[in-house]
C-alpha cells in the first residue's frame, strides 16, 4: 500500500477513536507511526526524480508572479485564495512537486501566479527541481517570498538565489565599460566611491582586462562591480509574505527581525492582509492603469491597459496597434500627469496609473 493510503487509514482511525484510559496507548502508538510516515512521505516526494516539464510554465497575462518559500508554509493555500486554479494543499512538506500556474485578477490586470514545490538548501545546485524553480522565479516580474509563524527563516532561501545569480530588490548597477585597444585602465567616477580603485582594478584584471574605460555613476560595492561584470545577473523586486497569523499569538520578534522587508502579514487560512497583499504585488511591479477614451462611447474603466511606471503615450500606441506610433497626430489626457484636464501631449509625454488618454491618429 502506498505511504499516502497508509496516512490517510491513519488519520481517518485517529477521528474516530474515542480518547480514554484504554486507548489512550494506542492513539499515542498511532500519532508514532504517522508521524513516522509523514517523513517518509517527505522523503520519498523530496527524492523522486520527477522533473518539472517546462508546458505549464508558459508566460501569460500582462506580469508574472513566482510563490517563493520553503516547503509547508500555505504557497498553495494562498496560491487557491488569489488565483482561478487549483493547487493541492498538504500538512507535509513537498506538497507541491510541479510548477503550477493561476491568474490573479486584480484592478483590471490578469497577473500569472505561479505555485512553485517549496525551496530547500541546495536547490542552486539542482535539489529539490531547484534549478528549475529558481530559473523561472529569475525570469518573474516579482517574487514572493512566503514564509510563516513557525518557519521564520529566509536565509537559505536568499542564499540560493543569491547564488543562482538573482539579486533581489536591487537596480542593475549604474555603470558603463568599454574596452580598448591599449593606454591600460582608466576609471572614473560621477559620485565619490567608498569601493577602492586598486580594488576595482584588481577585479577587472580578474575578468581579462587589460586596456578598458570605466565610468561609474553611482556608490557601488565590489560585489555589484563583479555582478556587472559577470552580466548574466536578474534583478528581481520583491515582497514578502508572513503566513498562518492566524496561529501566532505575538508577532512583535517578527516585525523586528524584517523590519527592513516591511513584511505583509497574511493568513491564507481567514483571508487575512489579502487585499494588502494584492495591493502591494501590484505597485511592487510598477504597473499602472491606463484607460482609453474613445472618440464616441464610453470610457472602459473594466479593461484598462496594464502598463509599467515610466512608461509613455508610445507604449500606449504599441499596445493598441502597431501602425498607431505611426500615425499619431496627437493624445489628450486626463489624470495625474497632467497639469490641466484634455492637455494635448506628445508620444513621449509619460502616463501615470488611471490616466485617461484619447489618442489622435491621422487617418
Ligand atoms: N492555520 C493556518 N494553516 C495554514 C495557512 N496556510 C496554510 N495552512 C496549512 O499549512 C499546510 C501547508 O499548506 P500548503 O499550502 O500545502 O503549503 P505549501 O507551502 O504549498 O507546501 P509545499 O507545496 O509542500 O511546499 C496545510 O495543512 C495548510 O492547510 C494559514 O494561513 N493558517
Ligand atoms: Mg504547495
Amino acid at each position: 500500500m502506498d505511504i499516502e493510503k497508509r496516512i490517510k487509514e491513519i488519520e481517518d482511525e485517529l477521528k474516530i477513536t474515542k480518547y480514554n484510559k484504554s486507548t489512550e496507548k494506542h492513539i499515542l502508538k498511532l500519532k508514532a507511526r504517522l508521524t513516522f510516515l509523514k517523513k517518509e512521505l517527505e522523503e520519498k516526494r523530496r527524492t523522486e526524480k520527477k522533473r518539472i516539464s517546462r508546458e505549464g510554465v508558459k508566460k501569460q497575462g500582462d506580469a508574472r508572479v513566482s510563490i517563493i518559500g520553503p516547503p509547508s508554509v500555505g504557497k498553495s493555500r494562498l496560491f487557491n485564495l488569489l488565483t482561478n486554479a487549483k493547487s493541492e494543499v498538504g500538512d507535509y512538506a513537498f506538497t507541491t512537486l510541479d510548477i503550477k500556474p493561476g491568474i490573479l485578477k486584480y484592478r483590471g490586470a490578469e497577473i500569472q501566479m505561479l505555485d512553485m514545490p517549496g525551496l530547500i538548501e541546495g536547490a542552486a545546485r539542482g535539489r529539490g527541481n531547484g534549478r528549475e524553480i529558481l530559473s523561472v522565479a529569475r525570469d518573474s516580474d516579482l517574487i514572493l517570498f512566503m514564509i510563516d509563524v513557525f518557519n521564520p527563516s529566509l536565509d537559505v532561501i536568499m542564499k540560493e538565489l543569491y547564488e543562482f545569480g538573482i539579486r533581489v530588490n536591487k537596480k542593475k548597477p549604474n555603470i558603463s565599460l568599454k574596452r580598448t585597444d591599449r593606454g591600460g585602465i582608466h576609471i572614473a567616477s560621477t559620485v565619490p566611491l567608498s569601493v577602492s580603485e586598486d580594488v576595482l582594478r584588481d577585479i577587472l584584471y580578474e575578468f581579462g582586462y587589460r586596456n578598458a574605460e570605466v565610468l561609474i555613476k553611482e556608490n557601488i560595492t565590489e560585489e555589484d562591480f563583479i555582478d556587472f561584470l559577470a552580466g548574466n545577473r536578474a534583478y528581481v523586486p520583491a515582497v514578502l509574505a508572513i503566513n498562518k497569523i492566524d496561529l501566532a499569538d505575538d508577532l512583535t520578534s517578527l516585525k523586528k527581525q524584517y523590519a527592513d522587508w516591511e513584511p505583509v502579514f497574511i493568513s491564507a487560512e481567514t483571508g487575512y492582509g489579502i487585499e494588502e497583499l494584492k495591493e502591494r504585488m501590484f505597485d511592487k511591479m510598477g504597473l499602472i492603469r491606463v484607460y482609453l477614451k474613445p472618440k464616441s462611447g464610453k470610457i472602459d474603466y473594466e479593461e484598462p491597459l496594464i502598463l509599467r511606471r515610466g512608461d509613455t503615450i508610445e507604449d500606449v500606441c504599441r499596445h493598441i496597434h502597431k501602425d498607431f506610433v505611426r500615425k499619431f497626430r496627437y493624445a489628450m489626457v486626463w489624470g495625474r500627469s497632467v497639469k490641466f484636464p484634455g492637455q494635448r501631449v506628445g508620444l513621449e509625454h509619460v502616463v501615470e496609473d488611471e490616466d485617461v488618454v484619447r489618442l489622435i491618429i491621422r487617418k
